[in-house]
């Protein structure tokens, strides 16, 4: 099963999110597999961001993610990369549809209450930046039968 790294960023904690997300993703059929809280190191921050390091608004992101606790999780199922992405919709939320989470509660693109990884490479290298091997859970969900021909 496709593994990628998803997290409830701090305005999403402090609006009250999470169990929507969470219900979100399980809804889906999407399985957790690791979670945690946490408040994001700078320098963690920096590595997981590393790809926007030249852009303008990179300093206030890392500022943001790390301004408080955030919920990040490895999330596993079939094409679980694309699935997250297109369960989280489109970057700035105001051209996100409605029906995703990004637009159903958010309206700036630097307030967009998740991440989710944008390609297989990616999950793999944010998983490991995030979480440890023995970190990660392995189980079945008894409704796979049903969710999976
Ligand atoms: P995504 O989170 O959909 O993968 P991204 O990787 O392009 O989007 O950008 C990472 C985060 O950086 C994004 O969730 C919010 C912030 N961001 C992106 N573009 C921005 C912009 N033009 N102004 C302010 N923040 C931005
Ligand atoms: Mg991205």
């Amino acid at each position: 099963m496709e593994q990628t790294y998803v997290m409830v960023k701090p305005d999403g904690v402090q609006r009250g999110l999470v169990g929507d997300v969470i219900s979100r993703i399980e809804k889906r059929g999407l399985k957790i597999v690791a979670l945690r809280m946490n408040v994001i190191a700078e320098a963690t921050a920096k590595e997981h961001y590393g790809e926007h390091a030249a852009r303008p608004f990179f300093p206030s992101l890392i500022e943001f993610i790390t301004s408080g606790p955030s919920v990040s999780m490895v999330v596993a199922g079939k094409d679980a990369v694309k699935v997250m992405r297109a369960v989280n919709g489109a970057t700035n939320p105001v051209e996100a549809a409605p029906g995703t989470i990004r637009g159903d509660f958010a309206l700036d693109v630097g307030r967009n209450i998740v991440h989710a990884s944008d390609s297989p490479e990616a999950a793999a290298r944010e998983i490991a930046i995030h979480f440890k091997d023995s970190e990660i859970g392995k189980y079945s969900r008894v409704d796979e039968v049903c969710l999976y021909e």
